[in-house]
């Protein structure tokens, strides 16, 4: 890689780029702060603009100061004392400058060209930057009316920055110019292709922070420009910020040179444009050049495409803007450089409220904006800066899609009913649960041809949706081969592989008011567990804001489980997916393990008409017993929990034994258990219960979905004991139903990480959740039974060391276990099956 080259006098390599000179006058080298006088500069913006967007600047750069540091006195109209400091200086000063700078810049984009766009900040602990640019165009006041546009108003937004009670040092919902928190880093291209899928009009300026750009997800997202058409869908404009360093290092990209920097953008299928310099008059200029020159780019690419009768992926603009991090703060401290050093990255003097000689240096440096011109009598700015900031709906902080559920209109669905499996009796048909899903989505598709995306990994057909490829096609850009199957440019399946693009993409598409779902294996959903909880974060913390409108809810689909990933192996078996979510932010995931196909159209069906929650669905594709008829269906999944009758013989008598289930697997184990101890114990009374929407366990104070106690008694009795076999690990079911009466008898099996490569049925004997072990379970629960059920639990034990061997032997599993089916006629078997020949019980599992 070639050294970094940084131009020797910066601007003017990237100027010539655009066609003109730069020429610096001394006057405007030695001081960045300076009013502008007409400068001997070149570029698009006429004196008067510039010295206009020039002063604007200075006062967002102000403003962010102010948020930092003081909590009276916001305009320094009398002498600063330590006392006007807040005790504890909090918020991100280095990305500040150069993010106002963007922000001024757009605005002159919006208002010159009429552009709609939005702006994401990827480092969004630039908070104050996107607080003092909405407070200047109005956007801030327009939903926090307490924030006045005059010097108290000044006062309290400086006072409840970073403070308790107040507004966090971040992005988040509270400020209407971001749909983007960009707190953890990585997110921001993704949330900005996102936004900008079936938006034609839309611009989405992304910035990205040099740190942000090591991130993996930001690296994976740039690939995002082969799904981008430019015909239905908006423009992503990335713009780079190097700022030179992270928090307390330099950045890779900032130490990589410009021709490494256009080789590399190139090659990702971009045309970096170079906007360099620590100048502001020149860095304005260049600046100003560049969005034109973008902006025209972007609207010719889009004409192109509209006007002609085929799309394909064209080069998309982007900038990459060099300026110092901290720029126009104060250059050195106690002899120790700031301005241009990750010293700036946060607070740069941080003892002003004990040290006279750094609050002079604050007071000099925030003198140094001239906030006495910039702001009237009243502490507003004034009108002449004013009139620079787009109006209404054009404000970034007033753009409908920012707060996209004021966008937002309902899906056009279909009457899921109509894809019923049809299900002659319980357990009598095997079917892949997804299929009909499938159908019910395609139908969707045609409905909503511009307002319901589908992502996924890569696995739309492996995860047997694949009728929706009756009504759309997988979405791709690049080029494509006569072999290729599906592809198109309008499709609205985008299959990537990347979990971190899928989610990243439906947020932002959700964000913006639009619907949709991305589908996974259950195991790899895990690789996006944060970027689920950050979004679940920002959905929390909407709550607090009447203004942010009810956006369409994050459904994921599992289909790819744990339980049925014998082919794949161990790498594929974990269902720490919903642990983590419903560990972090319980009260707005819901969770949901229908247990058949009928089922999870019920359940999708529901989850596409909620709002504002993460939907986590988990249910197999592979050929399972399916059990309930739609009616049935609709029924249990409106209860959240009920019993199936057809397993239950305790004629709503107190059972001696529950035997519950949540998932699809486990409720075959379950009913298998149930079907052997009826067939094998007589006169053992159980009682199946199924649980499809799991929080309903919960205790209704803990989640909105928890099930009043008499419901939870009606359903498992106070006293019985209750064998619990679950989808996932069993500490989950035992923190569920802490508080419930008597929750020592619950006695839960579920996934133990132990998995391989091997049969179904080794899977659910390894984590030690089969029938059998159920089934030994129940009988070890209930007392009554204790004589007659020792030889029983000495058969299903055989059972298990038989399967064992016949395994090994044949490598499928035993016919019995295979071709089990319900079956309600229990007269004729009363006999414990015979043991197995040999039957070493000590040595069931000595190899397994
Ligand atoms: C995923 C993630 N890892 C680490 C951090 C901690 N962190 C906060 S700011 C920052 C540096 C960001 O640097 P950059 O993106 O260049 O932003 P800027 O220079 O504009 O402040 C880091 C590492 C984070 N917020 N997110
Ligand atoms: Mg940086």
């Amino acid at each position: 890689m070639a050294a970094p080259t940084l131009p020797s006098t910066p601007g003017t390599e990237a100027a010539a780029s655009f066609g003109f000179d730069v020429a610096l006058s001394t006057a405007i080298k030695s001081n960045g702060h300076a009013p502008a006088v007409a400068p001997v500069l070149a570029g698009p913006l006429s004196a008067h603009l510039l010295d206009r967007m020039h002063r604007y600047w200075r006062a967002t750069n102000y403003l962010c100061i102010g948020q930092i540091y003081l909590f009276e006195n916001p305009l320094l109209r009398i002498p600063l004392t330590a006392s006007q400091i807040k005790p504890r200086l909090l918020g991100h000063w280095g990305t500040s400058p150069g993010q106002n700078l963007i922000y001024v810049h757009l605005n002159r984009l919006i208002t010159e060209r009429d552009a709609n766009i939005i702006y994401i900040s990827g480092p969004g602990h630039g908070g104050p930057s996107l607080n003092a640019n909405a407070y200047l165009e109005g956007s801030y006041t327009d939903v926090h009316p307490e924030i006045t546009q005059d010097e108290n108003g000044m006062r309290l937004l400086f006072r409840t920055f970073s403070t308790p009670g107040g507004i966090p040092s971040h992005c988040g919902p509270h400020v209407p110019n971001s749909m983007h928190e960009g707190g953890e880093l990585g997110y921001s291209l993704v949330h900005a292709f996102g936004a900008a899928f079936d938006n034609p009009d839309l611009i989405v300026a992304c910035v990205i922070g040099d740190g942000e750009s090591e991130t993996a997800p930001l690296e994976g997202s740039w690939k995002s420009n082969s799904f981008l058409n430019p015909i239905d869908d908006g423009a992503v404009l990335p713009i780079l910020h190097l700022n030179g360093y992270k928090i307390s290092g330099p950045t890779v990209q900032a130490r990589t040179s410009d021709d490494d920097l256009r080789a590399l953008y190139t090659g990702r299928g971009y045309k970096p444009y170079f906007v360099e310099g620590d100048e502001p008059l020149a860095v304005h200029q260049l600046l100003a050049a560049a969005l034109d020159a973008c902006y025209e780019e972007i609207r010719s690419i889009q004409h192109t495409a509209r006007s002609g009768d085929s799309a394909h992926q064209p080069v998309w603009p982007m900038i990459v803007l060099r300026t110092p991090k901290g720029w126009t703060g104060p250059k050195e401290v106690d002899g120790i450089p700031i301005e241009g050093t990750f010293r700036a990255h946060q607070v740069p003097l941080e003892t002003v409220r004990e040290n006279p000689e750094h609050l002079a240096i604050l007071e000099s440096w925030m003198k140094s904006y001239g906030a006495d011109e910039l702001f009237d009598e009243r502490g507003a700015l004034i009108t002449e800066l004013a009139d620079l900031a787009p109006v209404g709906n054009r404000r970034m902080g007033g753009n409908p899609h920012v707060n996209g559920g004021r966008l937002l209109t309902a899906l056009d669905l279909p009457n899921f009913t109509d894809y019923a499996l049809e299900i002659p009796g319980p357990g009598e048909v095997v079917a892949e649960a997804p299929r009909k899903l499938g159908e019910f989505f395609a139908e969707i598709i045609r409905r909503n041809a511009h307002n319901f995306l589908l992502f996924c990994p890569d696995e739309t057909n492996s995860n047997r949706l694949n009728a929706v490829f009756e009504a759309t096609s997988r979405r791709f850009m690049a080029q494509t081969v006569s072999i290729d199957d599906r592809l198109s440019p309008d499709g609205r399946v985008l299959e990537v592989l990347s979990e971190h693009c899928c989610e990243g993409w439906l947020e932002g598409y959700l964000l913006t008011g639009r619907h949709g779902l991305w589908s996974s294996y259950e195991a790899f959903a895990q690789v996006v567990d944060s970027m689920v909880t950050q979004h679940a974060k920002w959905l929390e913390q909407c709550r607090d804001f009447n203004w942010r409108k009810p956006l369409a809810s994050l459904n994921v689909l599992l289909t790819s489980h744990a339980w049925r990933n014998d082919h794949n192996g161990f790498s594929h078996q974990s269902t720490g997916f919903v642990d983590n979510a419903l560990a972090r932010r319980s009260e707005t995931i819901r969770v949901y393990y229908p247990p058949d196909s009928n089922c999870l159209l019920s359940v999708f069906d529901h989850c596409l008409r909620s709002r504002n929650y993460v939907n986590i669905v988990t249910c197999g594709k592979q050929p399972q017993l399916q059990w309930l008829t739609m009616d049935e269906a609709l029924e249990h999944c409106s209860r959240g929990a009920s019993i199936w009758k057809f397993a239950t013989n305790d004629g709503g008598a107190e059972p001696d034994v529950v035997l519950a289930c949540a998932g699809d697997v486990p409720t075959i184990e379950i009913c298998a258990a149930s079907w052997l101890l009826q067939k094998h114990v007589p006169g053992i009374k159980v009682r199946v219960v199924n649980v499809v929407d799991l929080t309903a366990l919960m205790m209704p104070d803990a989640h909105p979905h928890g099930i009043d106690t008499m419901s939870f008694d009606a359903l498992f009795t106070t006293n019985a004991p209750v064998v619990f076999a679950f989808h996932n690990n069993r500490w989950l079911i035992h923190s569920m139903v802490h508080g419930r009466s008597n929750e020592a008898r619950f006695h839960v099996r579920g996934y133990m990480d132990r998995g391989t490569t091997t049969t179904p049925f080794d899977m659910v004997v390894l984590n030690e959740m089969s029938r059998y072990h159920l089934a030994i379970d129940a009988l070890r629960h209930v007392p009554r039974l204790r004589v007659q059920a020792a030889s029983v639990i000495d058969a299903f034990e055989a059972k298990l060391f038989e399967h064992h061997a016949y395994i090994r032997e044949h490598l499928e599993d035993m016919p019995d276990i295979r071709n089990w089916r319900w079956t309600s006629d229990f007269q004729t078997a009363t006999e414990p099956p015979p043991l197995a020949k040999g039957h070493p019980r000590a040595a069931l599992f000595s190899d397994s």
